[in-house]
């Protein structure tokens, strides 16, 4: 979608810091991070929330979830533990409308959320 800011970041139109990248998701370290390790897991296609997901795109789910896996072990957050997060929509304080999985660590994560 040529107005979507993750959709420019997968295309390469914007930068960032990308740690990894298959044929269906983009990982990179998030602009606003909110611990030592938080990097976002974007699939390429665009999907714009959750409410979105079908049995077509579902798989990317646990794809996503499997990347956070090698990468939490990559950025050394496996053994204290992580947390990933994924907002819907306006109450549930999504802000960029291609969903996404935040992949946090490196610090104890405090329940509930604000
Ligand atoms: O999360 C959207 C997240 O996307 C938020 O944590 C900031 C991050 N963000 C926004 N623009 C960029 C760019 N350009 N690079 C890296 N990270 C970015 P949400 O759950 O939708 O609120």
């Amino acid at each position: 979608m040529s107005d979507c800011i993750f959709c420019k970041i997968i295309n390469k139109e914007v930068p960032s810091n990308i740690v990894y990248e298959d044929d269906l998701v983009v990982a990179f370290r998030d602009i606003n991070p909110q611990a030592p390790v938080h990097i976002l897991i974007v699939p390429k296609e665009h999907i714009p929330t959750l409410l979105d997901l079908n049995e077509d795109n579902k798989h990317i789910v646990s794809h996503a979830y499997m990347v956070a896996k090698e990468l939490a072990k990559k950025e050394g957050i496996d053994e204290k533990g992580y947390r990933i997060v994924s907002n819907c929509g306006n109450d549930g304080g999504q802000t960029v409308y291609h969903i996404h999985f935040h992949l946090l660590g490196g610090r104890f994560m405090t329940w509930p959320p604000g």
